[in-house]
């Protein structure tokens, strides 16, 4: 990927259909037309003032300027008929590359705004046909629409044609939620366990394996460590899941519950009863997922049960530590090791890995590769009494990784009240840059009604009234989108919007 030199840049915004330039229709949404005129009454995609100063053509557009010595130009190509990407064939894709291919030499690089549906399939098979691409290609598109209060699209959008405008990147890519993907290493799991989804059963191969991909695991991960309960069932009709495999063995590292023998019927019926008992904390729900309630399935016997490989990895490495002699090398090796393992503990909540490292002589303040201490992990896996112990332990509460990232926040992502409230106390804040960063997610939460969201971001002391990328507040989203719940909270803060959860004494 090289930077793009030039005074000015010159794009083609092929545009297919998909939700971003949706309109509703009986009730119903539809492909729109004419986005190139919404595009140009948007400040943020259409620079109407140099346009007219530099001349340029009806069909042109301009970006205002994002860096001093270039600009953005784009056309947009409106496909006819446009296309719920639902219905999109090769047929259609094949058309769409046949386009590319004609205007290849007229342009720098293309954006195709697409569907979100079929957008991963659609990015697969241009990086299949587009052979010998010089030139960027990307692929975007929105779960809003962009002339919604609040829409993805317009991020979207406006970071597709600053990445194909601004970089040579001889590739098929994907732009979504701000991250560039490879084209044909994209998957749409994204609405996939969003709040307000309180619990997923999955049906797996064999004996519970999954694909391994790590961003997929991560997905999982993030969404269990914020208390989404997933039970692990396999498809095949006998058998059970085991942690025999790798990739099973990384459902469960990512916190995925082992369903065992249980049909896929009987998970979906325990997980409603169980989510629907009320007063019962996270962990005893997740036990008693995993016990025998009717006959319905069948645990491992005690000694069947192994311990977790992250269990026996750490327990293996504090002892492998604790043995080592005090040579010179063996301590440098310690060190090094100490800070790692001690935010794998801490992580898994292990406090007695912890307090063993401790034993040895280690300094649980002292930062692993990414420039977290112990007291990040725990934050991140919501484990208070390994929060508590590290705080007694005197780890610093405000110190920023390699991200500039808190504790807090990641208690915050984690949805981790318990970690939050016990932060708070020790003096823990989030910087100007985590909270003038909070601003967008908080239009989000207002966005899909997500109350507990919203909650947790107040009980870290951020301000709601903070404003998202356009200049719209949660308040302003959750009023435009009817969720009355969240007008409420928001209205009942003291001073309603800008108001602050008061910082612990
Ligand atoms: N059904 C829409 C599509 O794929 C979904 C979207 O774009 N978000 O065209």
């Amino acid at each position: 990927m090289a930077r793009a030199v030039g005074p000015e840049r010159r794009l083609l915004a092929v545009y297919t259909g998909g939700t971003i330039g949706m309109r509703s229709e009986l009730g119903v949404l539809v492909p729109g037309t004419g986005l190139a005129a919404i595009l140009r009454t948007l400040p943020m995609f259409h620079d109407e003032e140099h346009a007219r100063a530099r001349g340029l053509s009806e069909d042109t557009l301009v970006l205002p300027p994002a860096s001093r010595n270039q600009r953005i130009l784009y056309t947009v190509l409106e496909c006819q008929p446009l296309f719920d990407s639902s219905d999109m064939t090769i047929a259609e894709w094949v058309c769409l590359a046949q386009t590319i291919k004609r205007h290849y030499e007229q342009y720098h690089g293309f954006v195709v705004i697409h569907g979100t549906d079929t957008m991963a399939f659609a990015a697969s098979m241009l990086s299949f046909m587009l052979e010998n691409l010089q030139k960027t290609v990307i692929l975007t598109g929105a779960q809003v629409p962009i002339h919604a209060l609040w829409s993805d699209g317009r991020e979207n959008l406006l970071g597709a044609l600053l990445m194909a405008g601004q970089y040579v990147i001889p590739e098929v890519c994907l732009f979504f939620q701000n991250q560039l993907f490879r084209g044909n290493r994209a998957t749409k799991v994204r609405a996939f366990l969003q709040p307000p989804l309180k619990g997923v059963v999955m049906e797996t191969f064999g004996s519970g394996n999954g694909p391994t991909k790590p961003d997929l695991l991560q997905e999982l991960r993030v969404a269990t460590e914020r208390g989404l309960v997933i039970v692990n069932c396999t498809h095949c009709l006998q058998g059970a899941v085991t942690t025999d495999y790798a990739a099973g063995m990384a459902m469960a590292g990512a916190g995925v519950i082992s369903g065992f023998d249980m049909t896929s019927e009987a998970a979906l019926a325990k997980l409603s009863y169980v989510l629907g008992q009320p007063g019962l904390s996270l962990d005893v729900r997740k036990e008693l997922l995993t016990k025998d309630l009717r006959g319905e399935m069948t645990p491992p016997s005690v000694e069947e049960r192994r311990p977790s490989l992250q269990g026996n990895t750490l327990g293996g490495g504090v002892s492998w530590l604790l043995s080592l002699s005090g040579s010179q090398e063996a301590d440098a090796l310690r060190n090094a090791l100490v800070p790692s393992l001690a935010c794998a503990a801490a992580h898994a909540g292990d406090v007695e890995a912890l307090q063993a490292l401790v034993e040895l002589g280690s300094d649980l303040g002292l930062v692993d590769f990414n420039g977290q201490t112990p007291l990040h992990a725990a934050a991140r896996g919501g484990h208070t009494e390994a929060v508590t112990m590290l705080l007694q332990r005197g780890v610093d509460v405000n110190t920023r990784d390699t991200d500039g990232f808190s504790p807090l926040l990641l208690a915050v992502r984690g949805r981790h009240p318990g970690v939050i409230g016990l932060l708070r106390e020790a003096g823990a804040s989030l910087s100007t840059q985590e909270l003038e960063e909070a601003g967008t997610e908080l239009c989000r939460l207002a966005y899909r009604a997500d109350l507990e969201g919203l909650q947790v971001w107040w009980q870290a002391g951020a301000d709601l009234g903070q404003p998202g990328y356009d200049g719209h507040s949660a308040l302003h989203v959750a009023e435009a989108a009817g969720n009355l719940a969240v007008v409420a909270f928001l209205q009942s803060l003291e001073g309603a919007v800008g108001a602050q959860a008061p910082c612990p004494e």
